[in-house]
């Protein structure tokens, strides 16, 4: 068995465990080491196999792993997961993917209805039978019914987050190889959709080959399914992503590039462009028709320009316009990561975040802000610790006198509001009075009417303090669908009164996404990108909100904390002029 296969068990193991609602530091050790394993660089059944060595000096691995370890090389399976297998069917570890279903009701919906497979499930939630449990209802089962709809829709993907971590890795892994020149990510990834089906690699050099021999070597690298001399395909991790990998010469990269980047759409449209000026296009390169010679290959760009067009950024490639602008020397000059001053919506240990204000604002100086405002929650996300009248306002205080004690940064006081079910605001009027600025965001009924829905959006945006929606359509990717209301009337609105659009960088949200920035910025709406920020590490999410904003077409100016500190505040509604 390979590490990939240990780590599999284990990590089956504890998500049963979860929901046996057993002891969770105990299941966060069996995940610990199902990470660790998954990435360890040598066999553990070699090191088992060594006398002279102890799984234990492998990081993460204590006594009680290693002896389940050592159970599962003897028989393939171990004594807590027989037990567990033996209480619950297979299907229970794909309940838990259900979005919105946890573990605690999938114990019971098992202990009481005995289900077996997800048909199942979806039976008994269309014959209202969950109702018959306590604390069940016909919500729950039109959450599950949706969960299960939209389990099936986006099964097999990803987050980006997750696919260009993997990319990463396996880029830096096969650049290794001697002789292998460039590793370069293309397909969804490259064009930065919100999700990926897959990760596609292309290598380059005079070692491309060898670059596959070493992909399919990869310790994380599970089931192999397919592995030529141009071409290598397997599944990856625990999680079973798909990499396709494959090696180019040099005289085609540009080709192979453009061709695996996509979107077939955006391919369909310039093969149809070159064919009408006498060219055929494919992976390989581009070439005369009459005679196939070849015009263009080796970069991008000499193919974009041979077909009479500037260079197209990944992020416009789907066929929405670009290739005209292209043609027309009207592409926007994209927003750049590095263009981004200061980051607006994140969350500290006041409200529901991982570190204080302090560590916040440190961690944001370091990637070169000038300025950032704390935006924990309001009082209605009691769950989350939210703030009442008399917190935000001693909370605001205390963050002034904080951005006067000569910090590296501008901080400034801000709050994530929640916007009520009649649309008013969490928070009365004086306190948010003492804000620099407040997102206005929706956590609760999510499932309204589109027109009461809309109304409350719209209602909450009259308020006067209100200079951000936040998260404006509530998605949360592979989880839960945006909410419903008249999108373009509320950009409307927003942009009537100077409200700006959150473009949230969250990889779970992305919210907005590029369709409806393309809307919002017709109705003249403008944009701040924001992490939304739970942790330090979250700071770095910016880049994902910045591709967002680039698929929607925006440049330095529509987005307002690209502008320093005093500019964006003078920006924002109520304060210009
Ligand atoms: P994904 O993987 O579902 O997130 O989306 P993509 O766009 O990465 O799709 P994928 O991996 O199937 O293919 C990568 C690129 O290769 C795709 O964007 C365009 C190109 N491609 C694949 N199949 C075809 C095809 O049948 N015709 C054309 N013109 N291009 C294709
Ligand atoms: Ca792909
Ligand atoms: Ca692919
Ligand atoms: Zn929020």
């Amino acid at each position: 068995m390979e590490n990939l296969d240990y780590a599999r068990l284990l990590a089956e193991t504890a998500d049963l465990m979860e929901i046996a609602a057993e002891d969770g530091f105990r299941i966060r050790s069996y995940r610990n080491a199902a990470d660790t394993l998954q990435g360890y660089p040598e066999r553990v059944e070699d090191v088992m196999a060594d006398p002279a060595r102890k799984l234990t000096e492998i990081p993460g691995i204590g006594k009680g792993i290693a002896a389940i370890l050592e159970e599962i090389r003897e028989r393939g399976s171990f004594a807590r997961r027989d037990e567990l297998m033996e209480t619950y069917p297979p299907t229970a570890l794909e309940m838990l993917k259900i979005p919105g279903l946890g573990p605690k009701t999938i114990a019971a919906l098992i202990a009481h209805f005995r289900v077996t497979t997800l048909d199942d499930l979806e039976r008994l939630c269309r014959e209202q039978k969950l109702r018959e449990l306590p604390r069940m209802g016909a919500k729950l089962e039109e959450k599950i019914l949706k969960g299960i709809a939209s389990l099936r829709q986006s099964s097999g993907r990803f987050h980006i987050h997750f696919a260009a971590a993997i990319a990463e890795e396996l880029a830096g892994y096969l650049s290794a190889v001697e002789g292998v020149e460039r590793v370069v990510a293309a397909g969804s990834l490259r064009r930065g959709r919100e999700t990926a089906g897959d990760v596609d690699l292309l290598v380059t050099g005079a070692a491309a080959e060898a670059a596959l021999d070493r992909f399919v070597k990869h310790p994380r690298v599970g089931e192999v399914l397919g592995h030529g001399g141009t071409k290598a395909s397997a599944r990856v991790g625990i999680e079973d992503i798909q990499v396709d990998v494959r090696a180019v010469p040099a005289e085609s990269f540009g080709a192979a590039l453009q061709y695996f980047t996509g979107s077939k759409a955006h391919n369909v449209a310039l093969r149809q462009l070159a064919l009408k000026q006498g060219y055929t296009l494919n992976e390989y390169g581009l070439f005369k028709l009459d005679n196939g010679e070849r015009v263009a290959g080796r970069t991008e760009e000499e193919i974009y320009a041979a077909l009479g067009l500037a260079w197209i950024p990944p992020e416009l490639r789907e066929n929405q316009g670009e290739i005209e602008a292209a043609r027309d020397g009207r592409l926007p000059q994209l927003l750049e990561l590095a263009d981004m001053r200061g980051d607006v919506h994140m969350h500290t240990r006041e409200s529901d975040g991982r570190f204080s204000m302090e560590e916040m604002a440190a961690a944001a100086a370091e990637r070169g802000y000038s300025y950032i405002a704390i935006t924990d929650h309001s009082k209605a996300l009691a769950m989350a610790n939210g703030l009442d009248e008399a917190r935000v306002i001693r909370f605001a205080e205390k963050m002034r006198e904080m951005d006067r004690s000569g910090l590296p940064l501008r901080v400034l006081s801000g709050l994530e509001c929640d916007i009520r079910k009649d649309g008013r605001m969490d928070i009365d009027d004086e306190a948010l009075a003492r804000l620099d600025l407040v997102v206005a965001s929706v956590h609760s009924h999510m499932n309204m009417e589109s027109a009461a829905m809309t109304e409350r959006l719209l209602a909450a945006i009259e308020n006067p303090y209100v200079k951000i929606m936040g998260h404006p359509t509530g998605r949360v990717l592979l989880h839960r669908d945006a909410y419903v209301y008249d999108f373009e009337k509320v950009a409307g609105e927003a942009a009537r009164r100077g409200v700006a659009m959150e473009i949230n960088a969250s990889p779970e949200r992305l919210d907005l996404h590029a369709p409806l920035i393309r809307i919002a910025r017709s109705k003249g709406c403008r944009f701040v990108i924001s992490t939304d920020a739970h942790h330090v590490k979250h700071l770095a999410n910016m880049r994902f909100g910045v591709t967002m904003a680039r698929r929607g077409w925006l440049d330095r100016d529509g987005v307002l904390n690209t502008l320093p500190v005093e500019q964006f505040l003078g920006s924002l509604r109520g304060n210009e002029g």
